[in-house]
């Protein structure tokens, strides 16, 4: 392609006349978004042709990432970076009088996923393509990604996300590649040579269309598939139409509207389940289309399906697309008339399972009567699991009723998805050490008692390509010219830059560079709030979205603490500090709503008393999404993870904040923990009840909320002021449900527990900054043990040691 900035300038010119018929003097920045996005896919569709071919040529064994979320953001930034033309671009559009920061704002941000686990399945696939891997994501193509958020009058406010509203130029729509997805109907039973023969009878048919991204790994050559289905209707199949008897186009009318829904929108509601009937339609849709296409390139081959698991892997993020389990026995058993032995054999060698919460409320369980009427064959098949896996249980642990109730898959009348999922894999993991290791001894004991080999620890990560090199170019210049470069492809060879950590000019910047990434960020906050931002505040951060067990309400109460500490005594020393807050709350969630509006009703009075002296200030950053993210974390001094322990199964974005030198306020939970193995105790402020503690006062009591309420001044002030006239709660009770799960309903997640430990902390955090040469020692400390936790390394040890896929060489 263009290897330097003439050429790259060059081709653009022709390629705007040619597509566009603008002269450069006229083309807009949306118009240099959309030429030069289109001459990157274009390019990248050569050795996106040539990685195929080459797959199928060697018969390689590829993986297949399900996932209902792929939250991938924009992509034209990383894109040039894996193509190793970011700079030739950059300087080349700059000649031509555009700033390459500019356009990359134009892109969507593709928000086709709630929160960690749909970044997480992002950053796999950039580490799956540039470890030159074979492996893809199959997801869905929401036409309406999660909500966008707007903050009115402190109230969080959804609007629809309509991001295929600016021209997708990312995506191919492959309408060769279609396939049908059938739903309702009925099964007809009957002997065929003595055998049981399945026909599905009166189904109502859906088209799934694909939409292919390519996915380019850092050698620029090697490109991978995100294929995302589409929900259409078939309008010449006689079949559909029949069931309208032929001419009723109002029937017709509302099939296709009821179809199209499958695609329409993401479900917003983070950890939070509810049993409704589009979303196990998605889940299924997503895994018949998904599997129906792979079955085809394995076709293809001309391989025996008894090498299926040889050729194929098949990984579930969290229970969601579980019924890749029953739709491969279905095409296995109904479609190649293989016997229930076989397709059982080779269906749990090659699926395998993630799971990403311990919150019961999570657990996916799926009424039986939806099951058996949407998909009346996937529901037999899972009823002959579960018939078959009690039998099993009944000859190992004869009498022992209630260890089979717990354990079996159809249960109360609903499907227990996870345990679905468990039975049909042969891996089973958990996301951090700490997970794992509660899921192993309390969560899935049972399981784990009887299927040990099947549990492991995949401790998760995040790409340094995206969010060091891209979200902070400075600091990876700065990487590369103390250690060299070869960080970039090991990156836990960033471990060098710890001889650095006391050396005065490298110090000097690394604090340089951080104080831009705040004066830009500052200037974004600005614009928004049209308030002026201290730079040389500490920049506190927590982003992520709002959920009780995170507690942003304990971050929110502790500021509203040191600003009745500033009002009792105005000359009060401490270094300023700018508190920043990003978050979706899923829009039925009303406490976390609540929460919300406390964050922006304390902020208000805090940032506008003339007593505080921009000691604090206080901002919510509205629609928290990776493309703010890439902004804000690089900024950050202190990455607050607080978290009640047990409760986060990792974390991910602990890991950003560490690789961007921010230093972590945190609790022992998730990953938190691994990253305390590794820098010590003096390079992480720690505090806060143990996983080990919170999890003995749910099994055997002995936490009384109130008694902190009783005994703690600091704490009886600030949650008076929630509910008592004032300046906090000045008109209506908005504040009573906050105050009243905090008392009444004893604290679930032990906010006021480690309340007096969060303070200290912070203490603490305020002296270690005025010495900034050992603050500055702590972070790049930090910045150098970060590669570890890059997704290059959880990827590899998902390849070798769950998928058993190599590299391939192109
Ligand atoms: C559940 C549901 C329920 C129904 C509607 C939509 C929806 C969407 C997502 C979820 C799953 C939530 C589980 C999750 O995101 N877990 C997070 O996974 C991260 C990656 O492993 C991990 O870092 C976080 O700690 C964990 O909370």
């Amino acid at each position: 392609m263009f290897n330097d900035k003439e050429t790259f300038k060059q081709v653009f010119r022709e390629d705007l006349i040619g597509k566009l018929g603008k002269p450069l003097e006229e083309a807009s920045n949306a118009d240099v978004y959309n030429i030069l996005g289109n001459m990157i896919r274009e390019n990248a569709g050569r050795h996106w042709a040539d990685t195929n071919q080459k797959y199928k040529a060697d018969k390689d064994k590829q993986v297949y990432y399900f996932s209902m979320e792929f939250l991938i953001g924009r992509l034209l930034g990383n894109n040039l970076l894996n193509m190793g033309v970011l700079e030739v671009v950059r300087e080349g559009l700059a000649d031509l009088g555009f700033s390459l920061a500019d356009i990359e704002e134009e892109e969507a941000d593709a928000g086709l996923g709630n929160g960690g686990l749909g970044r997480l399945a992002a950053c796999f696939l950039d580490s799956l393509a540039s470890l030159q891997y074979a492996g893809h994501g199959c997801g869905i193509r929401y036409k309406y990604g999660l909500f966008e958020q707007k903050i009115v009058d402190g109230y969080q406010v959804e609007l629809p996300d309509y991001w295929l509203q600016k021209d997708n130029v990312w995506e191919v729509r492959r309408e060769d590649k279609q396939v049908e997805v059938r739903f309702w109907g009925h099964v007809e039973t009957r002997a065929e040579n003595g055998e049981l023969v399945f026909e599905h009878k009166d189904y109502e048919a859906v088209r799934a269309v694909p939409y292919d991204i390519p996915i380019i790994g850092a050698d620029r050559r090697h490109v991978n598939t995100l294929r995302n289905w589409s929900a259409e209707s078939i309008t010449q199949s006689t079949r559909t139409f029949g069931t309208f008897a032929g001419t009723d186009y109002h029937k017709f009318l509302e099939y296709k509207r009821s179809v199209e829904s499958i695609s329409e929108f993401l479900y917003p509601d983070d950890s939070e389940y509810e049993g409704k009937l589009l979303r196990l339609k998605q889940q299924y849709f997503l895994c018949s289309a998904g599997l129906q296409s792979i079955l085809r390139t394995f076709g293809k081959l001309g391989l025996p399906y008894e090498s299926l698991p040889d050729k194929v892997a098949l990984h579930i993020n969290d229970t969601h697309p579980t019924l890749v389990i029953p739709e491969l026995m279905r095409i296995l058993m109904d479609e190649h008339g293989m016997g229930w032995n076989k397709a059982w054999d080779i269906t749990t060698r090659m699926v395998s399972y993630t799971n990403h919460t311990i919150l019961s409320e999570a657990l996916e369980r799926w009424p039986l009567q939806m099951v058996r009427e949407l998909m009346p064959r996937i529901f037999l098949i899972i009823e002959e699991i579960n018939a078959r896996f009690c039998g099993e249980l009944m000859s190992r642990y004869p009498g022992d009723q209630p260890r089979i109730e717990q354990m079996a898959i159809i249960h109360d009348d609903q499907v227990r998805m996870a345990h679905l999922a468990i039975v049909a894999s042969h891996s089973v993991n958990g996301v951090a050490a700490l997970h794992t290791e509660i899921l192993q001894k309390r969560e899935m004991r049972l399981f784990n008692e009887m299927y040990p080999h099947r549990f492991n620890n995949k401790t998760n990560g995040i790409t340094h390509r995206r969010w060091l090199m891209h979200a902070n170019p400075e600091l990876a210049g700065l990487i590369n010219d103390s250690i060299g470069t070869r960080w970039i492809h090991h990156p836990q060879e960033m471990i060098g830059l710890i001889k650095y950590c006391e050396d005065a000019s490298f110090q000097e910047q690394v604090a340089a560079i951080k104080r831009r990434n705040k004066l830009r960020l500052a200037e974004y906050i600005s614009s928004k709030h049209g308030v002026q931002v201290d730079p040389d505040s500490i920049f506190d951060v927590q982003v992520k979205r709002l959920h009780a067990y995170k507690r942003q309400l304990l971050n929110i109460l502790h500021i509203l603490h040191l600003y009745n500490q500033i009002k009792d005594n105005p000359s009060m020393d401490m270094v300023p500090r700018t508190f920043i807050f990003g978050a979706k709350a899923a829009p039925s969630y009303h406490l976390a709503k609540r929460i919300i509006k406390l964050i922006n009703t304390v902020a208000d009075v805090v940032n506008n008393d003339p007593d505080v002296k921009g000691k604090i200030r206080i901002f919510f950053l509205e629609n928290y999404s990776v493309s703010l993210a890439e902004k804000i974390i690089p900024a950050a001094d202190v990455s607050e993870q607080i978290s009640t322990a047990s409760k986060e199964a990792s974390g991910t974005g602990n890991m950003k904040f560490m690789m961007n030198g921010a230093l972590t306020l945190g609790t022992m939970d998730g990953a938190n923990v691994e990253m305390h193995e590794m820098v010590g105790d003096n390079n992480m402020f720690l505090f806060g009840l143990r996983a080990e503690q919170v999890l003995d006062y749910y099994q055997y009591g002995g936490y009384h909320a109130r008694d902190i309420y009783a005994g703690d001044s600091r704490v009886r002030e600030v949650l008076d002021q929630l509910v008592n006239p004032g300046p906090i709660c000045c008109h209506s009770q908005e504040f009573d449900t906050i105050f009243q799960t905090l008392l009444d309903n004893n604290d679930e997640f032990f906010v006021l527990k480690d309340f007096a430990s969060y303070v200290e902390t912070h203490v603490e955090i305020d002296r270690a900054y005025r010495n900034q040469k050992e603050w500055l020692k702590k972070s790049i400390i930090n910045i150098g043990h970060s590669g570890k936790f890059s997704s290059d390394n959880t990827i590899s040890r998902y390849a070798s040691e769950i998928w058993k896929i190599h590299p391939i060489r192109l």
